[in-house]
């Protein structure tokens, strides 16, 4: 192989390396045109206290017959979110004429995932804040203005007591973690998690100078990663 041949390979490889990693990581349920479609208006969209940034993707998920989630909108952010430019998810809802649910359905909540790009991985932990007046859930030719607050793991705060298994101790307010959620024990807090009663689960776990996690009894914490 002449050197020039060499290069120009090496230059198709880094090519198709790149559009590789630029590939959109959500894909929905439908294609060609929206039935029925509802707009989302994303207002501003943090990850971890940080504004998305170039090649993010923000996803609205709805929840089938079978409890699987599908994938009915999705925006990728270009440049760095900027707040106030009207990123606009257009959901599709189910087309009544074909036999799979290719959309979403009326009244169902809107379930948002982030899709991080620099670590190459999805976000489930997400606070939404829909601005007054608009939808709230998915409606056909509706409108929902929403703020979104991303997290890349489940904070303990313990606010409530020193119970892991309260979920008023938790910044995402409604759930535990489970072995898919990364846990981050803060330096700030006051009150640490005390596991008892029940085993616990996490995927990774981060325990900050100062604080620390203790077990009682037969309980067991088990780290997926
Ligand atoms: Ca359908």
């Amino acid at each position: 192989m002449t050197n020039l041949n060499y290069c120009l390979t090496l230059l198709t490889l880094g090519l198709l390396l790149n559009l590789q990693t630029q590939a959109q990581h959500f894909q929905t349920v439908w294609s060609n045109n929206p039935y029925m479609p509802m707009s989302i208006i994303v207002d501003s969209a943090f990850l971890d206290s940080i504004y998305l940034q170039l090649n993010d993707e923000i996803a609205v998920f709805d929840t089938n017959a079978s409890g699987n989630k599908i994938c009915v909108g999705v925006i990728v952010i270009e440049s760095t979110f900027a707040p106030d430019t009207n990123y606009v998810i257009t959901a599709s809802a189910d087309d009544p004429t074909t036999p799979e649910q290719d959309g979403f359905i009326d009244g169902h909540e809107i379930i948002y995932r982030f899709w991080d790009t620099s670590y190459a991985e999805e976000v489930t932990l997400i606070k939404k804040n829909y601005k007054p007046g608009f939808d709230i859930n998915y409606q056909s030719l509706g409108t929902a203005v929403a703020a979104l607050e991303g997290f890349s793991a489940m904070i303990w705060t313990g606010t409530a007591d020193s119970n892991w298994h309260n979920t008023a101790n938790w910044n995402m307010n409604s759930i535990i973690p489970d072995s898919t959620i990364r846990v981050l024990i803060p330096a700030w807090c006051t009150v640490s998690p005390v596991i008892y009663n029940a085993d616990a689960d996490c995927k990774t776990l981060k325990i900050e100078q100062g604080s620390c996690l203790k077990t009682s009894g037969s309980a067991q914490l088990q780290v997926y990663e």
